[in-house]
């Protein structure tokens, strides 16, 4: 299965030619390779020089100075990312770092201690000006199961936000609304490490648990060109490792 994926597109001859060249490389391949270009990864191997404030590394930033007054929420603890909101936190601790794709998969190992905790992935372009914060949707991840939400076409479209706001929602903006966000059972175990990946074509986005997939949605917010930046949001805690980012299109 590894040389099919590492042949993707690649005409048949020239593929038999590169893997009779290449048989080493073939063979030490990520099994993933076939979800495209592998242009990002992080797998936390490292310590901050304080443990006062956050300090991730690798280009990650923090919201920690804007949100809790500097706290430290975000920490690199035993080779992987651990994220708590502080107490009296004016909003869920946001671990960011840019990537840049139209279509392509986000994975990583994930770990929840408490009932009710959720990791949310917020897929992200702040040079939209249309929606509020640059927010295109999510995928979140909880004990329960997995959900996701067009913000780009539902509550974040400016107009829609404010309509929200003042009351002012016509009844056809409700029904769209409810057409925005689906959730999916799919129970995992408390305190324990599991693996989700989060495949995104076009219009549609799919998500797996431990290799098994949870469920899909299409809407027309995912199919947004441009996304450029990854917010991981953890209201509660949540603690990650091994994170990838592919990129095919
Ligand atoms: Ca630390
Ligand atoms: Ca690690």
């Amino acid at each position: 299965m590894k040389t099919k994926l590492f042949c993707f597109e690649l005409p048949f001859l020239t593929c038999a030619a590169v893997l009779a060249s290449l048989q080493i490389s073939v063979i030490q391949a990520e099994p993933q390779s076939g979800y495209g270009e592998l242009i990002f990864e992080d797998h936390f191997e490292r310590t901050e020089s304080q443990e006062e404030k956050d300090e991730p590394g690798n280009e990650w930033t923090t919201s920690s100075e804007t949100t809790a007054g500097g706290r430290k929420q975000v920490d690199l603890r035993d080779g992987a990312l651990h994220m708590e909101t502080a107490e009296n936190a004016n909003h869920a601790v946001s671990t960011r770092h840019a990537f840049a794709f139209t279509d392509g998969t986000i994975g990583m190992r994930f770990k929840l201690d408490n009932d009710g905790d959720v990791l949310r992935l917020n897929y992200t372009d702040l040079g939209l000006k249309t929606v509020h914060a640059g927010h295109l949707f999510n995928a979140d991840f909880s004990l329960k199961g997995v959900a996701f939400e067009d913000l780009k076409t539902g509550v974040m479209n400016l107009e829609i936000r404010e309509a929200r706001k003042a009351g002012t929602l016509t009844p056809e903006q409700s029904a769209a609304l409810k057409t925005k966000a689906v959730s999916f059972s799919h129970p995992i175990e408390k305190g324990v490490w599991h693996d989700l990946l989060v495949h995104v074509d076009g219009d549609k986005i799919t998500a797996e648990v431990d290799g098994e997939t949870v469920g899909s949605f299409q809407s027309e917010g995912i199919a947004h060109p441009t996304k450029t930046l990854l917010r991981l949001l953890v209201p509660g805690e949540a603690t990650i490792d091994d994170i990838r980012i592919w990129r095919r299109k």
